[in-house]
């Protein structure tokens, strides 16, 4: 017995100078970071933004994505952009993150920052502010994004641990609170990005025919989209098209996401399963009734994600593809 409350003891004071650490490095983020050192930075991001949206309307979901992809990996530090090499598969090439798009918007976001300030914006932060402009302008709230975070010196496929569209509730809030982050802010972070993307059939299509051998389509998909995505998604293994996570209001952001799975017209498995679980149902219905609350709650969910961090040690890169020579 004494021997085990030795090993809890030493458990906890690991527990909780992890938590120090981790608290004490995202305090050293600070809104305003580039004041001095590029003063036009967060201008200079928006404005390539704004620039890029007029070309193509996906952008916001592209950016969120990434956002996300890239915190909950070794935390917001731009491992989600180095590309694989001869010796590393990296992140981006993982399973989980074949999808995901905006490599390119970066790295001209990248490229004028270094015209403007040499080395001194981190592909990190990039990330971050892109996001904010990208959610602004498709109708979500403005809001202060704290920077300062450096780029990583890791990027290693098999450390992508994300949760899967056919997680129950419980398991991806596990994945979430693994990150410091609350049921309520999942809630929140699942609405905001699917509220605006688009899904590929393979990731639902199971769905459609033969749900978990049960020799029906998920009972709990609307009987219009499921005849309408059958048709859509097709039995040719060689095509893969996709369909809006928010089947109204596709562009905008919005609650109308929580409207959606509340009518049964959720696309993944996990959209369905955050309005029927009795753990994020009455989240959701909140929600649904309330843009304003869900606008409010996004701000705080987003700005935890992004101080999700491991380590305060990493560079500004030059390219954010590669790790500095
Ligand atoms: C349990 C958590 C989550 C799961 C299982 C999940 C899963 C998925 C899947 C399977 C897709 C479709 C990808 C494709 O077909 O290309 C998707 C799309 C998307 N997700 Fe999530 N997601 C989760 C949480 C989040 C969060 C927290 C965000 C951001 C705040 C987010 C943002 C997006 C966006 C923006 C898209 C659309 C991407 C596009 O249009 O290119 N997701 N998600
Ligand atoms: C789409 O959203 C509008 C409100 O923006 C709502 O009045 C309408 O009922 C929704 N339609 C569907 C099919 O959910
Ligand atoms: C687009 C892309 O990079 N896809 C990759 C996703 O991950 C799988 C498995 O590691 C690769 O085979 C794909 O090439």
């Amino acid at each position: 017995m004494a021997r085990f409350h030795k090993h809890l003891n030493i458990t906890l004071g690991i527990i909780s100078w992890f938590l120090c650490f981790a608290i004490s490095l995202s305090s050293a983020l600070q809104v305003g970071f580039y004041t001095k050192s590029c003063p036009n930075a967060e201008n200079i991001v928006r404005q390539v933004v704004q620039q890029q949206y007029k070309a193509d309307r996906t952008v916001p979901a592209a950016l969120l994505r990434m956002h996300f992809h890239d915190c909950f990996v070794r935390g917001c530090d731009a491992s989600i952009l180095i590309d694989s090499t001869s010796d590393n598969q990296a992140e981006k090439d993982a399973g989980a993150n074949g999808s995901v798009r905006g490599y390119e918007l970066i790295d001209k976001i990248k490229a004028a920052l270094e015209r403007a300030c040499p080395q001194k914006v981190s592909c990190a932060d990039i990330i971050t502010l892109a996001t904010r402009d990208a959610v602004y302008i498709a109708g979500g709230p403005n809001y202060n994004v704290p920077t300062g975070r450096r780029d990583g010196l890791i990027s290693r496929a098999s450390e992508v641990n994300l949760p899967g569209p056919r997680f129950t509730v419980l398991q991806a809030q596990q994945s979430f609170s693994a990150r410091g982050l609350s049921l309520n802010d999942m809630v929140v972070l699942l609405g905001a990005g699917h509220t605006i993307g688009v899904a590929h059939c393979n990731f639902f299509k199971d769905r459609l025919s033969n749900f978990q051998g049960t020799g029906t389509p998920d009972r709990t998909m609307d009987k219009a989209l499921v005849k309408k995505f059958s048709g859509l998604c097709g039995s040719n293994p060689n095509v893969n098209p996709s369909t809006f996570l928010d089947q109204n209001t596709s562009f905008v952001f919005d609650n109308e996401y929580y409207n959606q799975i509340r009518k049964n017209r959720g696309i993944l498995q996990i959209d369905q399963e955050l309005a029927l679980d009795s753990l994020s149902a009455k989240l959701v219905s909140n929600l649904a009734a309330n843009n304003n609350n869900f606008r409010q709650s996004f701000v705080k969910a987003i700005v935890k994600m992004g101080n999700i961090q491991q380590g305060n040690a990493g560079e500004i890169r030059e390219n954010c593809r590669r790790i500095n020579y």
